[in-house]
């Protein structure tokens, strides 16, 4: 019932986005009678049915592999003069009232270009690598073991955890175009819990309360008046459908079923990649097919980019065998040299890389300037 009323909910809004786009230039979101997130789903629907899947790349704009803090600048920009159709965002240190995020970037400027991406036609995702709200240590602090059980249990973590989230709530409300609509965005909370290297990981909590998390999550966001938000959930790799969805919250807390999974190793580790590939973004597949739910793949990359044509002999294929709306490799660190997952000017791959952009299945933010 529940998936069947989904998709009626997404069809209307489909139908909405296109009488929209007739005869004049108001967009769905501008209409009064959807939010701001069915028009997101509404176009992610669209870029499903066409077959096509969107690039995306996390801080693009803010700094790359040699450069941090310009203006109008992107590694991808530089190498096919466009930018990535999905930009990811961390909000990690939001919860702390901090005015940069834990990789220094500022949210007042990932603001800016979360609206500069919005009026170019791309579209945004947000992670978040919150501190957790028993002492304050980051996310990948895992050896305690109670921090969910704490914050649904323990009336005063909790209490820290509703603030965290609402300024969470605070900043995706604050998120509007110049004509002051809400732009719709992606959230994607509690990530990669498949594994156990976040507070809210596999070993760090049980299956029930990892659910009662998110869920915690979307009550509070709920209470704020959050309607601009696609929430997608993203297991790490996994070798089954049981396993993908062990953890899964339900079907009214979750639009978008996604995956993370990198590869380790450019010479031995392709095969093994392909593997994961198939084995978790083939789950997410099967479990939004049954759902009437949307696919992205939410994190990918090889780091450091070791293979000159990763782009078109391993990532194209494997997003070519398992279709998604979207897919985000990780950042490129400017701090950090080995710590990139997209090319920059003058990498090995960066050709390579323009034949990615070049297929006729890839759509970079031009591209879905067109289609809105
Ligand atoms: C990780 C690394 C870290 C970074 C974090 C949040 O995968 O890139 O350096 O701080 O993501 O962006």
């Amino acid at each position: 019932m529940k998936a069947l009323y989904t998709t009626m909910i997404g069809a209307l809004t489909m139908m909405a986005t296109y009488s929209c786009n007739g005869s004049s230039s108001k967009t769905a979101a501008d209409s009064d009678s959807i939010t701001a997130a069915q028009a997101l789903r509404a176009r992610l629907d669209s870029v499903s049915a066409s077959g096509k899947i969107i690039f995306g790349h996390d801080d693009d704009p803010v700094y790359g592999h040699t450069w941090v803090g310009d203006e109008g600048r992107s590694d991808i920009l530089e190498i096919v003069g466009d930018y990535p159709g999905v930009m990811n965002w961390d909000l990690g240190g939001i919860e702390l009232g901090d005015s940069v995020n834990l990789d220094s970037v500022s949210f007042e400027r990932m603001r800016a270009e979360v609206i500069a991406q919005d009026a170019r036609g791309g579209i945004n995702a947000f992670s978040w690598h919150s501190v957790n709200p028993v002492d304050g240590m980051n996310s990948w602090a895992c050896e305690d073991t109670t921090i969910v059980a704490q914050i649904l249990n323990n009336p005063e973590v909790k209490a820290r955890f509703d603030e965290q989230v609402r300024s969470v709530a605070r900043f995706m409300n604050s998120l509007t175009d110049t004509q002051g609509n809400k732009i719709g965005v992606i959230l994607r909370p509690w990530h990669e819990h498949t594994g156990s290297w976040f507070w809210w990981g596999e070993k760090q909590c049980t299956v029930d309360d990892y659910k009662a998390l998110w869920a915690e999550t979307r009550r509070i966001m709920d209470e704020e008046g959050v309607d601009n938000v696609l929430w997608a959930y993203s297991p790490d790799r996994v070798t089954s459908d049981d396993q993908y969805l062990e953890r899964y919250p339900g079907d009214e807390f979750v639009d978008i079923m996604g995956a993370d999974v990198y590869a380790y190793n450019a010479e031995k580790g392709v095969d093994q990649y392909r593997m994961a590939v198939a084995s978790t973004l083939g789950a997410a597949t099967r479990a939004a097919n049954d759902r009437g739910k949307l696919v992205a793949f939410t994190e990918t990359g090889l780091e450091g980019v070791t293979m000159p044509t990763w782009w078109t002999e391993v990532l194209l294929p494997a997003v070519k065998e398992w279709p998604a709306a979207y897919v985000v490799v990780w950042r490129n660190a400017h701090d950090k040299p080995g710590h990139f997952f997209a090319p920059y000017p003058g990498h090995e791959s960066a050709d390579n890389f323009k034949a990615f952009h070049a297929d006729s299945t890839t759509l970079f933010a031009r591209d879905l300037n067109e289609i809105r």
